[in-house]
């Protein structure tokens, strides 16, 4: 049997790294993309042997950057058959009257135009196909706001908002879509977040036990693999020591 095909923006690190190593492991071919080249290149040894890997290396806030690496992808890699929307980031966490406007930009361009960028290179073909699952990565922010998490939070209200459309509009086509929206998981996340600041992003995660990005990649293989007739539309996972945005037991 031929072999599907998972794209997931954003596996350079973290959340999609983990996703391309758990969906690689349960026999999918991927196709990795990210902006660190040498972070793809470096993606294949660490995949079982007999997985195929392809990458592409897009910034995915650049529209035409976009549309030329799907152009590039050679026959036998254009029907992907599973899409992880994952690249995306917090930039800054400033109360918003004194928000940095660059930041502002650079969330909404990435986490929401470059999320509708990547899907319209693939939804024509799994419409055409009448197949496919897309997961998007929003966020515990995306269904709630925190105390200067402003943009970020809107950005990813953003993406429960164009899962929903998509799930609505891509439904008679027999095309899955499936929110995933973690609460706090130890990545590169708060690194980027704070510029650099090792120590202050290495604060957002004492004193608790919290997720792990293979914790997430699990669940988002476990949603992908279901049966035709299942879908895990929308799915909230948390810590254990989390229970809302802003209640974490070591703030208790
Ligand atoms: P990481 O910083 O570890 O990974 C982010 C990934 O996104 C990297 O692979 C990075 O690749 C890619 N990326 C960022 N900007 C761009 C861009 N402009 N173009 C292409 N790729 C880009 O963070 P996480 O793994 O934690 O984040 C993954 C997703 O999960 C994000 O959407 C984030 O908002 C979401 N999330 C994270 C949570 C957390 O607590 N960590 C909780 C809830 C949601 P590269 O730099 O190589 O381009
Ligand atoms: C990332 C989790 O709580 O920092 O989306 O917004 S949080």
């Amino acid at each position: 049997m031929k072999k599907k095909i998972a794209l997931i923006t954003g596996a350079t690190s973290g959340i999609g790294k983990a996703t391309a190593l758990s969906l690689a492991n349960l026999g999918y071919n991927i196709i990795a993309t990210g902006r660190r080249k040498e972070r793809l290149e470096a993606l294949k040894a660490e995949l079982p042997e007999e997985a195929q890997l392809f990458t592409l290396c897009f910034d995915v806030k650049d529209r035409e950057a976009v549309k030329a690496a799907f152009a590039s992808l050679p026959e036998s890699w254009r029907a992907i058959d599973v899409l992880i929307n994952n690249a995306g980031n917090a930039h800054g966490m400033d109360p918003i009257q004194s928000g940095n406007v660059d930041n502002w930009d650079a969330m909404m361009d990435i986490n929401v135009k470059g999320l509708l960028y990547v899907s319209k290179e693939v939804m024509p073909g799994m419409v055409e196909r009448e197949s496919g699952t897309i997961v998007n990565i929003g966020s515990i922010a995306g269904k709630e706001v925190y105390p200067n998490g402003n943009v970020y939070c809107a950005s990813k209200h953003a993406v429960d908002a164009i899962t929903n459309g998509m799930r609505m509009d891509l439904n008679p086509f027999g095309i899955k879509v499936i929110g995933i929206h973690p609460g706090l998981v130890e990545t590169e996340f708060s690194l980027v977040r704070f510029k650099g600041d090792e120590d202050r992003s290495k604060k957002v995660y004492q004193g608790y036990d919290p997720l792990k990005a293979a914790d997430i990649a699990e669940i988002i293989a476990f949603a992908v693999t279901r049966p035709a007739h299942v879908v895990m539309a929308d799915i909230v996972i948390l810590p254990t020591a989390q229970a809302s945005a802003t209640i974490l037991k070591k703030t208790l």
